[in-house]
């Protein structure tokens, strides 16, 4: 069979050739998912110490699969003050956090200040600290909401004292679906110009998918490829890159998305497998827990994954449509875990560099 005389070549795959890999049987492509994931990561489980905040969830738009913007099923909107939310970075601090990930809502009652602030002044205070915050999502609202190009925000941004983007608002490049669950948010070119202008600009970043809604395979293969394109451009020009791929399994409650039909276990483990194959420039593929559960998320590490994400402490995006992920979890689970697994847990750090090795 072609497919497995290219794999075995370790060829680069084409969008037929990511059609192909889904009609494989689940272990045949699990197995060579897991020998690319351990040519490049060995045996080790990537996670950190990280704090998600999510400032506010009043937004101009309704993306269809979204529980947690403020919306007829989820009437209480909210906006912190700067204040609450350095209560939060003074707390987590303490347990020795070391990324603080932001993502917030489209919300226009709110200036770019108020956003862009929230970076400095955690940054004034704790200089160690990573952060991880604007999805590309959010760049495009505050660019056209406020008359700036994008380059202005993303420079803007480096200078209040953003370190790494997060991979958000990707959900799915295709047009004609993202059309229909979220339509009126950055469009799929302007998301994929956002992340190649911010790693002209020397920057890492991330890169998700929305997928198990009412996207089909060939629209995942697409996806990764129109993904890969963009990496392919950062090694060019040897400057920044994307770290790692997230595909984030469609949580289904709460929001408006009619979904008839939910993908199994098999479904999304194939997924994994495949964006591990197809992306073969980008290193990490992160089986983000709170989407695909803990414990599919570690069986997600032998079919191409290497990376759980982190500690979160708290989640409001995904547990708000169902996730069992609002609280978090810590260290030690992460540890126990991967070794229980027979794998290497590793605290990683937000670009990836290891700081302790279990
Ligand atoms: O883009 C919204 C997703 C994303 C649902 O970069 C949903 O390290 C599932 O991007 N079911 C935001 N997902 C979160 C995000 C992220 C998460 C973890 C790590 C990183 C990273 C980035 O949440 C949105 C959207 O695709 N989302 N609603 C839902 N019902």
């Amino acid at each position: 069979m072609e497919i497995l005389e290219k794999l075995k070549n370790k060829e680069r795959l084409s969008y037929e050739d990511g059609l192909k890999l889904y009609e494989l049987d689940l272990f045949t492509l699990g197995k060579f998912a897991n020998a690319k994931r351990r040519e490049l990561n060995g045996d080790k489980v990537y996670f950190n110490a990280n704090r998600h905040i999510n400032p506010t969830n009043f937004c101009k738009d309704v993306c269809l699969f979204c529980a947690f913007s403020a919306h007829r099923k989820n009437a209480k909107s909210y906006t912190m003050s700067h204040d609450e939310i350095m209560a939060i970075v003074d707390d987590t601090v303490k347990r020795d956090t070391k990324e603080i990930h932001i993502v917030s809502a489209h919300n226009p009652n709110v200036s770019w200040q108020w956003y862009l602030e929230i970076f400095k002044m955690i940054k004034d205070k704790y200089p160690h600290l990573h952060i991880k915050a604007m999805t590309a999502a959010e760049v495009d609202f505050l660019a056209k909401n406020n008359g700036f190009s994008y380059e202005e925000i993303l420079d803007k941004m480096i200078e209040y004292g953003v370190d790494s983007m997060p991979g958000g608002g990707a959900e799915i490049f295709d047009e004609a679906i993202r059309k229909k669950v979220c339509n009126g948010k950055v469009k799929s070119d302007e998301w994929l110009k956002i992340h190649s202008l911010w790693h002209q600009r020397g920057r890492e970043s991330n890169a998700t998918m929305l997928f198990g809604h009412i996207e089909e395979r060939k629209h995942r293969v697409d996806h990764m490829l129109r993904l890969r394109d963009v990496q392919d451009m950062a090694i060019k020009n040897g400057k920044g890159g994307f770290n790692a791929f997230i595909p984030l399994v469609y949580q289904r409650n709460n929001n408006y998305l009619k979904v008839k039909k939910f993908l199994g276990s098999v479904e999304i483990l194939k997924t994994f497998a495949v964006s591990r194959l197809m992306l073969d420039n980008i290193t990490h593929i992160k089986s983000y827990w709170a989407t695909s559960t803990i414990n599919l998320a570690l069986v997600a590490q032998e079919f191409g994954c290497d990376d759980l994400d982190g500690t979160i402490e708290k989640e409001t995006i995904q547990s708000s449509a169902g996730a069992a992920s609002k609280n978090g979890l810590t260290m030690k689970d992460f540890i126990d875990l991967i070794k229980t697994a027979g794998l290497t847990p590793v605290e990683r750090d937000s670009l990836y560099n290891e700081l302790k090795v279990y």
